[in-house]
C-alpha cells in the first residue's frame, strides 16, 4: 500500500495527556506532514455514537470517521493522533508510536485539565495496564510499533527527533518507486 505514498503516514497514539497532540503539531510543522486530529474531525462532522458516561466524552462513530478519512490517508502524508487505533485499518500506516507517561505525572496533567473522579482514575488505569500499547500492538504489525517516553520536555525534544528521523529514512527507501 504504501508504495502509492510519496509520504508515509504515521500514528501517534496513548492515553489523554500523554502529550500526542503537543508531539503531532511539532512534527506537521517539521514534516510538512498534515496532521488530522481526529477529535476536531469528529466534532466538526458530528461524527458521533452515543456517550461514554465513565470517560465522560463523546463516543466516535469508528465507522463514519473511517470513511470520512479514507481517501486522505490513501494520499499518504498524514499524521494521526488518537487514543485509540483499533478501528483504523492496519493498511493506512507506515509506523504506530505509543507514547507512555509516568503515572504521577500523568496524574497532574489530567488533573490540571480539569479532569476528576470516575474519569481521572480510568485514564490512569489505562496508562498502567498499558491499554493503548497492547492495543496497538494486536491491531499492527508489532515491527512498526514503537514506544515512547513522553515524560519530559527533553523526551519531547528526543521523540521529535526520532520521528523526524524515521520519516526521513522513509523518503530515502521510497524515493525511487
Ligand atoms: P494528549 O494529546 O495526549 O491528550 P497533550 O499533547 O494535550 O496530550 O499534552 C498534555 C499536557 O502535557 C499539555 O499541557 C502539554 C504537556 N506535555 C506534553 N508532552 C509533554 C512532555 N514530553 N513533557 C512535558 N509536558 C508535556
Amino acid at each position: 500500500m504504501s508504495r502509492t505514498r510519496s509520504l508515509p503516514n504515521v500514528l501517534v497514539t496513548g492515553t489523554p495527556g500523554t502529550g500526542k497532540s503537543t508531539l503531532c503539531s511539532e512534527i506537521s510543522q517539521i514534516s510538512g506532514l498534515e496532521w488530522l486530529n481526529i477529535g476536531e474531525i469528529a466534532k466538526a462532522g458530528q461524527l458521533y455514537d452515543g456517550y461514554d458516561e465513565v470517560l465522560e466524552c463523546p463516543v466516535i462513530d469508528e465507522d463514519q470517521m473511517v470513511d470520512e478519512l479514507e481517501d486522505k490517508m490513501t494520499d499518504g502524508g498524514k499524521i494521526i493522533d488518537y487514543h485509540g487505533c483499533d478501528f483504523f485499518p492496519q493498511r493506512w500506516f507506515d509506523v504506530v508510536f505509543v507514547l507512555r507517561t509516568n503515572n504521577t505525572i500523568l496524574y497532574d496533567r489530567l488533573a490540571t485539565r480539569g479532569y476528576r473522579g470516575h474519569k481521572l482514575e480510568s485514564n490512569i488505569e489505562c496508562e498502567i495496564f498499558q491499554t493503548l500499547l497492547d492495543e496497538a500492538k494486536e491491531s499492527y504489525n508489532s515491527q512498526i510499533v514503537y514506544e515512547l517516553q513522553s515524560n519530559t520536555p527533553d523526551d519531547l525534544e528526543d521523540n521529535i527527533e526520532k520521528i523526524s528521523q524515521w520519516i526521513n529514512q522513509w523518503k530515502i527507501q521510497n524515493s525511487h518507486q
